[in-house]
């Protein structure tokens, strides 16, 4: 199997929300391929459960020969190993590392499912998704990644302006509670 374009999504809203992406991504660069492109880092409002913080998002995109279910493997020993613990389906997350496609393959398994099953419609992952792969279009349905955050519902979604600056609902800064 040659390489192919693999694209993951980095999502944090739990505690030093920039350091946790930070690890991630060095973890996968050492773990799975150092990355071909990575996106700004976006803040986005919540999508699930009520009552928990805004996220950080963003995407980023390495080549690689493993099929889904290797890669997911993968990912999940590195969440275990940046202290992820799983509570609440959807729930706040020090850090959530997704498997969003894997080139062309479409693969529907218990532990990986490429495209992610949730991809159109999620302006959280489509944003940060069409800086680095805009024209990649759907294995199932055509669609490009800008066509399909056109489509979508993107408020809530924003580039994120850095750490050192309180979020537009006053809150601290990551780190500094
Ligand atoms: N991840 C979820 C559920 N809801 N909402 C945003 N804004 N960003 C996420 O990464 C996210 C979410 C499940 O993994
Ligand atoms: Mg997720
Ligand atoms: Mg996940």
């Amino acid at each position: 199997m040659g390489k192919r374009r693999v694209a993951l999504a980095l999502g944090s809203n739990l505690g030093a929300r920039e350091a946790h992406l930070d690890a991630a991504r060095r973890a996968i660069a050492a773990g799975l391929g150092e990355p071909v492109a990575v996106s700004r880092i976006y803040e986005t409002e919540p999508v699930g459960p009520a009552g928990q913080g805004r996220y950080l998002n963003q995407v980023v995109v390495l080549e690689s020969d493993a099929g889904a279910e290797v890669i997911v493997e993968r990912l999940l020993g590195i969440e275990r190993a940046l202290g992820r613990v799983r509570a609440q389906r959807w729930g706040p997350r020090t850090i959530d590392i997704d498997l969003l496609l894997c080139g062309e393959e479409t693969h529907t398994g218990a532990l990986a499912s490429v495209p992610h099953p949730r991809l159109a419609g999620r302006a959280f992952v489509l944003a940060p998704l069409a800086e680095v792969m805009p024209d990649w279009r759907h294995p199932g349905s055509g669609v490009s990644v800008r066509e399909m955050l056109a489509a979508c519902d993107a408020r809530g979604v924003e580039v994120w302006s850095g750490a050192g600056r309180a979020g537009r609902d006053g809150r601290q800064p990551d780190g500094a509670r």
